[in-house]
């Protein structure tokens, strides 16, 4: 059964850096990954494509031939690609039963919040056997202002009412959050969204006029209780692991066995099984989904890493990556004297 991402978020999130991230780490850990662009507007993609929707249909194509904009030409690909959705079907059969698919979307958010296409495409993809979560990137620098937050806060709910999928929310490039100043709370308030009512005093000074219809929407927020975020520093290998293991336990991957393991016999559907036999599948389901343990697991690390001691980490890193060099340069030279002397 595929599993797969739609990443999606505005413009300039950090959607396609992410991907190419993915990528990377995937190819590194022997997973498998395909990444296919649905993005028309990607110019330069920087990732290997499995599937590139500038092979059905160009932005520019339909810009010229229908005289629109690029906003309308873009809408117009997202319904084109529906209406051809065979073209996407036949492409994703060839990667086969095990793929892993992360699509990059178009930034524009009216695809996530209200159009119908992405929605429609996205149905039919769960249909046809894909377990999808939606990967939904936000850029951190929004968290440095209150009324920037709210209006993440609506647009993360809003696709995740929209789009009807298992939703991680994320703030990308948390690396870059201390160069936008302080933050009048720890990130912890930011990303576990559990009681917004502090930010009344910041709304209040920075928009008076609007401090009652920024408290109703507080409140909507609340009633769902449905927004959290993850973080996301792409070229920080413990963030993309983290990020990776919250959007596993989110599809159900967390609980596929590696291909080469051999199942128990009898364990999870065979009531009549010893119980010490279905002992071990219960163990797997409460680590896989237990308490997330990881290094980037808890917020307070990430707080530490990147606003409290970010110049410390960032000189221990700098430090470990130079001896690292110095210990691939030394390797090679000394296997260049042994060769010499042969
Ligand atoms: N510092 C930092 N920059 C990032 C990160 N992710 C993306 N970027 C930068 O953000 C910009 C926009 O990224 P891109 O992937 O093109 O965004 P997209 O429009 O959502 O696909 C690029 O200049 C990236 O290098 C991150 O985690 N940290
Ligand atoms: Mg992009």
């Amino acid at each position: 059964m595929p599993f797969g991402e739609i990443v999606c978020g505005a413009p300039g999130s950090g959607k396609s850096t992410y991907c190419y991230g993915k990528h990377q780490l995937f190819s590194a850990l022997g997973r498998p990954i395909s990444i296919v662009n649905l993005d028309p507007a990607n110019e330069s993609v920087p990732y290997p494509c499995a599937i590139d929707i500038a092979s059905l249909i160009t932005i520019q194509d339909v810009m010229n031939e229908h005289h629109l904009g690029p906003n309308g030409g873009l809408l117009y690909c997202m319904e084109y690609l529906e209406a051809n959705y065979d073209w996407l079907e036949d492409r994703l059969e060839e990667l086969g039963k095990d793929a892993y698919v992360v699509f990059d979307i178009p930034g524009q958010v009216e695809l996530s919040t209200n159009h119908e296409s992405l929605r429609r495409i996205v149905e039919r993809l769960v249909k046809s056997g894909f377990r999808l979560a939606a990967v939904h990137l936000c850029d951190a620098h929004y968290v440095t202002d209150a009324s920037k937050y709210i209006s993440v806060l609506l647009l993360s709910l809003r696709t995740m009412l929209h789009l009807e999928l298992p939703h991680v929310n994320v703030l990308s490039k948390v690396d870059l959050i201390k160069q936008y100043g302080d933050l009048d709370f720890n990130l912890d308030f930011y990303t576990e969204v559990q009681d917004l009512s502090y930010l009344e005093n910041a709304l209040s000074t920075s928009t008076p006029r609007f401090t009652a219809l920024n408290m109703a929407m507080i409140s909507l927020i609340e009633d769902y209780s449905l927004v959290g975020f993850e973080t996301l520093a792409v070229e920080d290998k413990a963030s993309m692991l983290h990020l990776t293991h919250a959007i596993d336990r989110a599809t159900g991957y967390v609980f596929v066995p590696p291909p080469a393991s051999n199942v128990p016999p009898g364990t999870v559907d065979d009531p009549s099984a010893p119980s010490a036999d279905r002992g071990n599948s219960y163990a797997l389901f409460s680590s896989a989904a237990g308490q997330m343990r990881d290094p980037g697991s808890d917020v307070r690390d990430i707080q530490e890493r990147w606003i409290d001691s970010k110049e410390d980490y960032d000189a221990y890193e700098k430090a470990q990556w130079r001896k690292e060099g110095e210990m691939v340069r030394d390797e090679a030279a000394k296997k260049n004297n042994i060769r010499e002397r042969k």
